[in-house]
């Protein structure tokens, strides 16, 4: 895909934000994964394919361009399925970069959350004072890129209502997360304020267990499972996209579910 031109780029790009708008949910979903293929977005783009470096900087322009539409596409108030406690799955799978016996241990008493960035008030947090904050829970469903999902049930706090009370700038792009296993990943904003996005500190009414990210992760049911980082040490706002680890090795960015 060429640099060159791109007003045209982006006009093509408008005209499918607007014909994307006339479609059902469902139809649209169907659409991202599907149509808009390789070969689809080649035609509507007009570029030649014709060596591995182009093929990669196309599937690039590919991901940017997905970035793009499902962040146009997001709807703010569009609630994720939820489901009864009866549909929860026992035992929830694991899933990180590494073996289940690998996961962090972070000592809970000396733990704090950093904050920084483009925040007004950038003390650190413990969990005590995590868990003053207003609680909620909810029961979705986790979708992993690897092929499985889950039904889980996650408490904690709105990430939107700790947003407010760090005195975030929610007009920036972006929060980026640092996980006590090197882990890394960052959203945009309107999903880090969507009422869903948890600041998660328990799961199925219990604290949060060590290999599902203790003694924080963020849980998000509009987003993929690599999207949702557990064992959060650091979070910060940012208009500079932070990228992630597996966004690094290709993964979609926006990486909506
Ligand atoms: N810190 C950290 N967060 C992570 C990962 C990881 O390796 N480290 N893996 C991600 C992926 S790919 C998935 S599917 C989910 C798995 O979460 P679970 O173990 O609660 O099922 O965590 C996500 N968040
Ligand atoms: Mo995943």
């Amino acid at each position: 895909m060429t640099e060159s031109n791109p007003p045209a780029k982006l006009d093509r790009a408008l005209l499918m934000k607007d014909a994307m708008r006339e479609l059902s949910a469902p139809t649209r979903r169907l659409f991202l994964r599907r149509a808009l293929s390789l070969g689809g977005l080649a035609m509507l783009s007009g570029c030649s394919i014709s060596n591995d470096k182009s093929v990669d900087s196309f599937l690039k322009g590919v991901s940017r361009f997905n970035d793009r539409v499902q962040g146009w596409l997001f709807d703010p108030n569009r609630l994720a399925p939820t489901y009864p406690e009866s549909m929860i799955t026992r035992p929830f799978p694991f899933n990180a970069f590494y073996a289940r016996s690998q996961a962090p241990r972070v000592d809970g008493d000396s733990y704090r959350l950093e904050v920084s960035g483009l925040v007004a008030d950038k003390h650190s947090w413990t969990l005590p004072e995590l868990h003053q904050l207003p609680q909620v829970d909810q029961v979705t469903r986790h979708i992993c890129v690897e092929g499985w999902s889950a039904i889980g049930k996650w408490g904690g706090v709105r990430f939107s209502t700790f947003l407010q009370r760090i005195g975030a700038d929610t007009s920036a792009r972006y929060i980026g997360f640092k996980c006590s296993d090197d882990y890394y990943t960052s959203i945009d904003m309107a999903t880090a304020l969507h009422p869903q996005t948890l600041l998660t500190l328990s799961y199925d009414g219990q604290t949060l267990p060590r290999e599902y990210g203790f003694p924080m992760k963020l849980r998000m049911p509009s987003k993929l499972g690599y999207k949702n980082p557990k064992h959060i040490a650091a979070l910060f706002v940012t208009n500079t996209n932070p990228g992630g680890y597996w966004e690094h090795y290709g993964y979609n960015w926006f990486g909506g579910s």
